[in-house]
Formats: C-alpha cells, sequence, structure tokens
C-alpha cells in the first residue's frame, strides 16, 4: 500500500494534504508525504473561544451519553485499527505491529472511558452537624488541550481525549509537527463516532496543526482549563510556568530516563527479552524505553554477551517490512544526537558495542542504526541525561542499597523496574524507600504498560498521571458539598455566633 492509498484509505487525500508550508516526511524513507497548511495564532483564539460555547452544552450532557460517543469512537477504532496501524508506523517509524499496539492502546482507553462514564463519583464524608450531609461532586473542568509528541501519536491523544471527553471536557490537539497526518486521520475517525452519535456540540474536539508559536498562544489562553502536554523537560519547563501564571492545570508527562535492576537471582533469559524489548521497541522512543541497565557484577558476565548477540541479530530495517524489530530514528537530527550522545559516553570512559548507522544506501534520507550498549565506568553526566534514541547504558553494582541509589540518582522519575527472584529485594524496590519513579516494576521491563494503570512520572518527568486508575480527576473540577437538612444553624467547630 502507498502512502496515498493508506491516507485516502483514511479519509485524507487531494487539498488537505498539499499546498501547505508544513512538509510530513515519512521517517521510512525521509520522502515528504504531505504538505500541510499550518494554524495561525488567530486560529488558535478562535478554537479556544469555540471550545468554550461547545463546554457549556457538553458539560450537562449526562457523563453516561457522552460515554456513548467514545463507545462509537472505539468502535470506529476497532474498524480502522489496520490502516491507522499502518499509517502511524509510516508516520512515526515505528514497527507495524507496535503500530497496530497503538491503536489498541486507542480502544482499551476507549472501553476504560466509556465504563468510567458511569461512574465518576464522590465520596459521602460523616459531618459532624447533626442533620447535615457532606459529599464531594465532581464536575467537568473546561476546554482540554492535548499537546502530543511523534512517538505515540495517537494512543497519547485517546489516553486524554477518551477522558476528557467522559468528564464533560470538549478538547483541542496540537499534534507533534511531525506526525501530524496520524492526528488528521483520528479526527476523521472521530467525526465519523461524532455522525453517529448525533448531537454533540459543534467544536467538541479541534485538531490545529502547527508550530510554537499556536502552541504557545493555546497554553496561555485563559479559556483552557488543562492542558495536557506529552513531550521534553524543556518543553514542559516552558508550558508548566506558563499555565501556572493564569493558575490553568496542566497535566506534565515529560521525559524519562528509566532502569533495570538485574540482581544475582534474576531469571536472566526472562530478563533479555525484557531488556531487548524495552531497549530497542521503538527504537528506543518511547518515554518508558530502557535506557539504563544496573546489573549485579555477578551476573553481568552471564547477562551481556547474550544481550549482545540479540542485538547484533536484531533485524533492523523497514518498520512496515515484516520481520524487522528495529525501524528508524524519526528523523536524522536524532541520529547526530545519539551519536553525540555516544561520542560523550566514550569520552566518560565508557565502551560503545553498535550505533552506528546502517541501510544508508537504500535510504539515504532515513535514519537506520544499530541500537547501541555502552558499558559504563559509573553513573556519568551522559548516563543521566535522556537521549532519545536506542542507547542501553550499563553499570554495574556490588550492594543492592546501591543499585537503588544508582536507580534514583537522575534527574527524571518516570519508570523503573527490578528483575529478581528475591522477595527482600522486590518488595524494597517497590518500597518508599525503593525507585522513586511513577511506574515501578517487578519481573517485567519498564515499557508497554497497560492503560488501566494510572501512567506518569516524578521529578523532571513532571508529576501528571493519565490513563487509568483515578487519573480521571485531573479532568474534573471537586466540589464539596454539605446539605443542611436540619431545622438548626450549627456551625462548625462548635463555634458559637449567636445575635
Ligand atoms: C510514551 O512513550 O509517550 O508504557 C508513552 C508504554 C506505552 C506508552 C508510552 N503504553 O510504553
Amino acid at each position: 500500500m502507498s502512502s496515498s492509498e493508506i491516507l485516502a484509505a483514511l479519509g485524507l487525500s487531494g487539498d488537505v494534504l498539499s499546498g501547505g508550508m508544513l512538509p510530513v516526511r515519512s521517517p521510512v524513507d525521509g520522502a515528504v508525504i504531505a504538505q500541510l497548511r499550518e494554524a495561525t495564532v488567530a486560529d488558535a483564539g478562535a478554537a479556544a473561544a469555540a471550545a468554550a460555547e461547545a463546554f457549556k452544552v457538553w458539560r450537562s450532557v449526562p457523563a453516561p451519553r457522552r460515554g456513548e460517543l467514545v463507545r462509537l469512537l472505539g468502535e470506529e477504532l476497532r474498524a480502522a485499527k489496520a490502516e491507522l496501524g499502518r499509517l502511524v508506523s509510516l508516520e512515526a517509524g515505528k514497527i507495524l505491529q507496535e503500530g497496530l499496539g497503538e491503536v489498541q492502546e486507542m480502544i482499551d482507553i476507549c472501553d476504560f472511558a466509556v465504563g468510567l462514564s458511569r461512574q465518576l463519583y464522590g465520596l459521602t464524608i460523616a459531618s459532624e452537624r447533626p442533620g447535615h450531609r457532606m459529599m464531594e461532586t465532581w464536575h467537568p473542568l473546561g476546554p482540554t488541550l492535548i499537546i502530543s509528541a511523534f512517538n505515540f501519536p495517537v494512543a497519547v491523544w485517546s489516553w486524554n481525549a477518551a477522558l476528557a471527553l467522559v468528564c464533560g471536557n470538549p478538547v483541542i490537539w496540537k499534534p507533534s509537527e511531525k506526525t501530524p497526518l496520524t492526528a488528521l486521520a483520528c479526527g476523521k475517525i472521530l467525526e465519523k463516532a461524532l455522525a453517529r452519535f448525533g448531537d454533540a456540540p459543534a467544536n467538541l474536539s479541534q485538531i490545529l496543526i502547527g508550530g510554537r508559536a499556536v502552541g504557545e498562544a493555546l497554553v496561555d489562553d485563559e479559556r483552557i482549563a488543562l492542558v495536557s502536554a506529552t513531550g521534553s523537560t524543556r518543553m514542559g519547563r516552558q508550558v508548566g510556568p506558563r499555565v501556572a501564571k493564569r493558575f490553568g492545570r496542566s497535566i506534565l508527562e515529560l521525559g524519562g530516563n528509566n532502569a533495570m535492576i538485574v540482581t544475582p537471582s534474576a531469571d536472566l533469559d526472562l530478563a533479555v527479552r525484557a531488556i531487548v524489548f524495552s531497549a530497542i521497541g521503538t527504537c528506543g522512543q518511547r518515554c518508558t524505553s530502557l535506557r539504563r541497565l544496573i546489573v549485579h557484577e555477578s551476573v553481568k558476565d552471564a547477562l551481556l554477551p547474550k544481550l549482545k548477540a540479540a542485538y547484533a541479530s536484531a533485524p533492523v530495517g523497514s518498520p512496515l517490512d515484516a520481520g524487522t524489530l528495529v525501524g528508524p530514528l524519526v528523523d536524522l537530527d536524532s541520529y547526530h544526537r545519539m551519536q553525540g550522545a555516544l561520542e560523550a559516553a566514550r569520552a566518560e570512559g565508557g565502551t560503545v558495542t553498535g550505533g552506528e548507522r546502517l541501510l544508508e544506501d537504500r535510504f539515504p534520507n532515513a535514519a537506520y542504526i544499530r541500537p547501541a550498549i555502552a558499558e559504563m565506568p559509573g553513573q556519568t553526566d551522559i548516563v543521566r541525561a535522556e537521549t532519545f534514541a536506542p542507547i542501553l547504558y550499563v553499570m554495574t553494582y556490588t550492594d543492592f542499597e546501591t543499585a537503588i541509589a544508582l536507580q534514583n540518582d537522575v534527574p527524571q522519575g518516570l519508570s523503573s523496574c527490578i528483575f529478581t527472584n528475591d522477595v527482600r529485594e522486590a518488595e524494597t524496590f517497590l518500597s518508599a524507600a525503593g525507585s522513586d519513579c511513577g511506574i515501578a516494576n517487578v519481573n517485567i521491563g519498564p515499557s508497554g504498560a497497560e492503560i488501566g494503570g494510572a501512567f506518569g512520572g516524578e521529578k523532571e518527568t513532571g508529576g501528571g498521571r493519565e490513563s487509568g486508575s483515578d487519573a480521571w480527576k485531573a479532568y474534573m473540577r471537586r466540589a464539596t458539598n454539605t446539605v443542611n437538612y436540619s431545622r438548626a444553624l450549627p456551625l462548625a467547630q462548635g463555634i458559637s455566633f449567636d445575635l
């Protein structure tokens, strides 16, 4: 299937794809597959105003009815899974299996959100006053801006959109400039669901393709109640304070520098499989990708040769070809950043295996690389930085406390894991004195989280939580209500205030 056939199958063709100033390049071969028109700052203001209007209607639609829209979205996504998965591959460069997995993640969150739409419950709380009842009510918050990154171009939108929509909030989506086509395709899919739904307000969902100026205008707009931004820590450092300045709310999903501790009792075969998937899957471009391996010195010699053999034999190639496990980096800039990091690793005393460019003859404008392993003398500066590429830094430890200290001694705090069959080590890792990350796993890798749990992390990862558990609460405002059904007016704290 050619790129135009995939796009046409998703309802994208003609004028929408040409005539603009924003070139969309496929990481598969670097070819320009569309030339899109970008939104302006004025468009951003108009979108915020339209979302505010839509909110006035949508907030009063009963939540289970709002859930019906998301149920229909889930149905349309099921119908479009093959094509959308393929477009994700084409536009983001991840292998088809992972493109399809990403669409499945969208379907899963829709299912979750539909159930949630019949819950969204608050508490009743014991009142200290006779004849009084206290309770919490959760109300829609307001227009929600979703800023998403290229690496999960559609799933991250759906985590936010599915929850925001059932919670009663209109959504505006500013996708990565590297992956606007998948966003437009999702827009078409949602349009189908909206048509079947029937009476949703206009502009319940809007997509703005644009750069920084458009993003900034939306981030600063007081009509946007919630900004959910996924991307680099650098981006979050700008977005977070700007939203806070106007007392808006934000959910930040920023960098990760995820580690695995491999202990002497670990099942090494299991560990190797988990390392390979989480370190080289998505070509190391997940925010949950494994970047640091903290291995007990007694097992390093058993583990590393197995790992190096797996790295050497992992098929690198077009993500659309069956059998490929490692697709390209998103672009050549990423390739250069990866080389810079490997140079720094060498300068800091590391020994690097892999990392070289591949398939340059066939794909001169694309960035295929052999994933790299860098054996480091310790947790040096480059190890503490997130490089969005498949570089696995390997360090050793002798005592368990040092392993946990190394795990935590980075600025980021997204995901982490331990491979051990020792219950004391496992529980210590999960305890208050263990991993400081938002995600901490035992005997599975740090990436590939299910949607049922809250997703996000601490420190420079930004502190936000999306997806499952009670992450929905960030999309709603809480009201505490006290109702007096007595004929008296007792005051709290026993205060007497009689005239
Ligand atoms: C991301 O990389 O931005 O846990 C999200 C995972 C996926 C989501 C990653 N479910 O790896």
